[in-house]
């Protein structure tokens, strides 16, 4: 027989000591309850193999909850139960129990026990360049007019499309980074385009000779990125870590990176960053701390008055201390939604409460408050001429109407009436029109109307497929036929005749998302974003 020592058999039984020790009455086996799963070590067996033993990501994304922050608890279960299409993400379902799979969607939404470290070191580790892309000739591979092309994000199964603006079809669709988001931003001669991917991936695209140029990581999260108008830096926006990080564009070389904090030390995550080429600099939206940064990349910039790189003090006209050292505006609430007025002199902001300002960048300090109700979405504003006056038009995330703003004055001339609340709105100096749509509605999110700019009338909608999403817009270089993306997985760029709102193709995408023009970008047409 099996011998077990005494005090053996006491951690083993535990339950059945304490019984016997409390009541001398014999009790019946314990039911052998399945020990909870062991998230981490599952992470480390099924997933760190592809998504990096860290959690920071590698050939798979990021699984932090920084990163997770847009995908449902319930559609992250199913990923790991189901796998996705498309991906090299399998299915575990074969492996994993439900508990195991809802242990490890516990396991990657909780923060790491130690804070995410993203280093110089490992910026410069991460990047791959395609030597022979650095030498390829500055000539189109392909006929059609390489001012006129399109390049659209197509979320579903994270490829880019490129379109002939002319023929409006495709030339050639590659594989992007996981998640790209915000607009992809071109140098002046629209050679190259530079994406952004969620998990903090920057790609340097060759859109003349079709190939991917460079690679890094700039981040674990980030928001986006600005290529300076001279074409010489990269400005890359990140939440995590809190950090700016300036980019070679040529190559991608990493030259500088920026902790981003207020002068007591508090550090602040990047809402966005933004090339204001006519002030030669990057203009900053920060999320934690009120404060707009600006960053001067024009050799010239010298250190004129007492300026250094934080001074405080608001409205003395301090100027811009030199190139690449950050110049700050304080501000008296966090605003990180912006929109600038043609000159960039003027930073039209608005806080995640709804209230909206203008900052003057010249004078560092406020010039208006707006008072727009609702809570604008200035990001998607577009600027065009109502009744000689230049005027700037924005959807609202809270109110069902386009809001209409004088530039001059910034007092508001009109609240459109429109179908439900809408994210982007677009238009193109050559139209009459701007296209709105309701993508945040449940109800509208189909419709995308179309309004008169001389008279901030409806005139017309379409309904590319009554029940599913259709948003953001993008103009022929003519502006004669309007793009719209029709965000479904089994989707489509449907094109409309900008002047009779009439159909004219679709072409299939896989869950497109934003679509930019080539012209309307490098030539910064006030209907479109830059
Ligand atoms: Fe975006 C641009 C912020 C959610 C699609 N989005 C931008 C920009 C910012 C921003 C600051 C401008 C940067 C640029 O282009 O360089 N977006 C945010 C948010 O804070 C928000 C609300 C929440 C978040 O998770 O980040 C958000 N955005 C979304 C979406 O859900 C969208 C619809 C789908 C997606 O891809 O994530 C989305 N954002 C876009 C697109 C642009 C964009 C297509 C570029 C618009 C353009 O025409 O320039």
């Amino acid at each position: 027989t099996l011998k077990i020592p005494y005090l053996a058999a006491i951690s083993l039984f535990p339950a059945m000591t304490t019984a016997w020790a409390s009541d001398p009455t014999p009790v019946t086996a314990p039911v052998a309850t399945p020990p909870a799963p062991d998230a981490s070590a599952l992470y480390q067996t099924h997933c760190a193999a592809c998504h990096s033993d860290d959690r920071f990501g590698m050939m798979g994304p990021a699984l932090l909850p920084e990163n997770l922050e847009r995908l449902k608890r319930k559609d992250a279960a199913a990923t790991i139960r189901d796998g996705r299409v498309a991906t090299q993400m399998p299915a575990f379902a074969d492996q994993l129990s439900e508990a195991d799979i809802n242990a490890l969607v516990d396991f990657i939404y909780t923060p790491p026990a130690k804070p995410p470290l993203w280093t110089d070191q490992d910026i410069t580790a991460s990047r791959v360049v395609n030597a022979d892309a650095l030498k390829l000739p500055a000539k189109p591979v392909f006929s059609a007019d390489p001012k006129n092309l399109f390049v659209v994000v197509e979320a579903g199964d994270h490829h880019v499309s490129v379109l002939d603006g002319d023929k409006l079809e495709p030339i050639h669709r590659f594989a992007s980074r996981y998640a790209l988001h915000g607009g992809p931003k071109f140098t002046a001669d629209g050679r190259f385009v530079y994406f952004a991917s969620r998990d903090g991936w920057i790609t340097k695209y060759d859109l003349w000779n079709l190939t991917v140029v460079a690679e890094v990581r700039a981040g674990i999260n980030t928001r986006n990125l600005a290529v300076s108008s001279d074409g010489k830096w990269v400005m890359v926006g990140n939440y995590l870590p809190k950090t700016l990080v300036l980019l070679d564009a040529k190559d991608l070389a990493l030259k500088r990176v920026y902790d981003v904090k207020d002068e007591a030390g508090t550090l602040s995550r990047v809402s966005a960053v933004y090339d204001a080429a006519p002030r030669q600099s990057f203009v900053v939206a920060l999320k934690d701390v009120p404060q707009i940064w600006e960053i001067s990349y024009d050799p010239k910039a010298e250190p004129i008055y007492k300026g250094y790189v934080h001074d405080y003090k608001m409205g003395e006209g301090v100027a811009a201390p030199g190139p690449f050292t950050p110049r700050v505006t304080v501000l008296d609430t966090t605003l990180d939604d912006f929109y600038f007025d043609p000159s960039y002199n003027r930073v039209l902001g608005a806080s995640r409460d709804g209230k909206a300002e203008v900052i003057d960048l010249r004078v560092r300090r406020k010039i208006a408050d707006l008072d727009l109700g609702g809570m604008p979405h200035l990001g998607s504003g577009i600027t065009f001429d109502y009744q000689g006056h230049p005027v700037m038009a924005t959807t609202d995330l809270k109110a069902a109407k386009v809001t209409v703003i004088d530039m001059q004055d910034w007092k508001k001339v009109a609240d459109i009436p429109v179908n439900g609340t809408g994210f982007f709105l677009r238009s193109h100096d050559k139209t009459p029109y701007m296209w709105v749509d309701s993508m945040m509605d449940p109800k509208f999110r189909d419709t995308l109307q179309i309004i008169d700019k001389t008279t901030l009338k409806v005139v017309g909608s379409v309904t590319p497929a009554p029940g599913k999403t259709s948003a953001h817009v993008e103009f022929t270089r003519d502006g004669k036929y309007a793009l719209v993306s029709l965000s479904e997985k089994d989707g489509a760029i449907v094109v409309y005749d900008a002047a009779t709102f009439k159909e004219v193709k679709r072409l299939p995408m896989v869950k497109p998302v934003g679509k930019y023009n080539v012209w309307n970008k490098t030539t910064r047409d006030r209907g479109t974003s830059h």
